[in-house]
């Protein structure tokens, strides 16, 4: 049986699991699961991931969540070409570390920004706090200075000379807030060149298309239910955490 993959890719973490299984020509049967609907919460999908949440994956029987734990197995499962997941140890490293920080730094923090823009005006009917809004953009700013100065200094890659699942995490997740129109690299040439050459690396069909879904959150957030009152309820306690 092929691997199953259970995505929505409207979410970062499972945008970057689907571009490294197509990248790598990696068999997959994409099992979609409409985050928007609630999927997630359905008896079939919490047999794969009691956590209710996307990405996981089905190899047989053994069932995987954690994008980060998803991307390593598959890396070693299929011997993916070696720049992706090094097998040299201080370069595996390098990899691991970003791996490690982007969790409470760039992902949050791009995914505040997303959140807020898209989210805040739908629950409440009104636009985002400015104040709030200008701390989020703080906050993405100084992950930014950070990702710059201590994981891509002046290399092409975050490891090196080659792209590797620290670049395909990264981009996807600085990604995120462009789909509500901001976009957390403007001013940064360093930072632009590399995003260019990240996506080069990957295809830019297979990036585009990964991205599809999200670059049109605005226009699907206006096919929200307001007759599903649980879903608005669950995105209005995800925002209100961002307020306080
Ligand atoms: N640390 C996890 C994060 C997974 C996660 O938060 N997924 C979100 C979408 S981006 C989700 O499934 N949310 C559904 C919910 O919370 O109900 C990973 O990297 O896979």
């Amino acid at each position: 049986m092929a691997l199953q993959l259970y995505v929505d890719l409207a979410s970062q973490p499972c945008r970057s699991v689907y571009i490294f299984v197509e990248k790598n020509n990696i068999p997959f049967e994409l099992k979609e699961v409409r985050l928007m609907i609630g999927e997630q919460h359905s008896e079939e999908f919490q047999k794969v991931n009691p956590l209710r949440k996307v990405p996981a994956i089905k190899d047989g029987d053994f069932a995987l969540a954690e994008s980060v734990a998803i991307l390593k197995y598959l890396a070693c499962k299929y011997q993916t070409p070696d720049h992706w997941y090094p097998a040299n140890l201080q370069k595996r490293a390098r990899v691991d570390e970003y791996l490690a920080w982007q969790h409470t730094a760039l992902r949050l923090q791009a995914g505040k920004i997303f959140l807020m823009k898209a989210m805040f005006p739908l629950v409440t009917g009104g636009p985002v706090p400015e104040d709030k809004m200008k701390e989020a953009q703080d906050e993405l700013a100084q992950g930014l200075k950070s990702f710059q100065e201590k994981f891509l200094q002046d290399k092409p890659y975050i490891a090196g000379m080659e792209i590797s699942l620290a670049d395909l995490v990264a981009i996807v997740e600085l990604m995120q807030p462009l789909g509500v129109g901001y976009d957390p690299l403007e001013g940064s040439a360093t930072l632009i060149s590399w995003r260019d050459r990240v996506k080069m690396a990957i295809g830019k069909d297979l990036f585009d298309k990964a991205h599809e879904a999200i670059l049109n959150t605005m226009e699907s957030l206006k096919s929200l239910p307001e007759s599903q009152p649980e879903i608005l309820a669950a995105f209005k306690a995800s925002i209100m955490k961002y307020l306080k």
